[in-house]
């Protein structure tokens, strides 16, 4: 059995890193500079489908991150923040927020997101793969655990049979 032991991890460990490459989409983190004041970098841009991370930890004073017109809000204050928002397929343009106690001492940013260029029939170039790819990619990870577990299986099956 020690040799089914051995398979399982290396089946694992070969699983693993694909899967976490794949969950991995672009995502712009915005965090808090050394003046406590403001967001870091306040302007960013990116494209529909990718994420922004608000990220702060062992902030002097609590902030948070609330979009104008409520797109997105990442809740009370918080001298630490985690906190993802995905500009999924259709939420594009530019966003503005603000940090909600801070907002009067300039503690704002913006956010640009640029739509996705699909495919079509007058054949426009594309800046991003389509939406459809991203989607199959996503369930990529979701499709190999039954493949690597089936695999795991075979290769336990066989072991037994040779051992015995
Ligand atoms: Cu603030």
């Amino acid at each position: 059995m020690r040799t089914v032991t051995v398979i399982f991890f290396l089946l694992a460990i070969s699983a693993f890193p694909v899967a976490s490459a794949e969950n991995n989409s672009t995502t712009t983190v915005i965090t808090v500079d050394s003046t406590n004041l403001r967001f870091s970098p306040s302007s960013v841009t990116i494209n529909e489908t990718e994420s922004v991370r608000f990220f702060w930890d062992g902030q002097l004073l609590p902030h948070n991150a609330v979009e104008e017109n409520g797109v997105f809000d990442s809740g009370d204050t918080e001298n630490n923040e985690d906190y993802q928002f995905v500009f999924i397929k259709g939420i594009n343009g530019t966003f503005s927020y603000y940090c909600e106690p801070h907002r009067i001492l300039g503690m704002v940013g913006t956010i640009t997101v640029n739509p996705i260029t699909v495919v079509n029939e007058t054949n426009e170039t594309t800046t991003e793969p389509t939406p459809m790819e991203e989607d199959e990619e996503s369930f990529i990870p979701f499709l190999q655990l039954p493949i690597v577990l089936t695999c795991i299986l075979m290769a336990a099956i066989k072991i037994r049979v040779k051992e015995d």
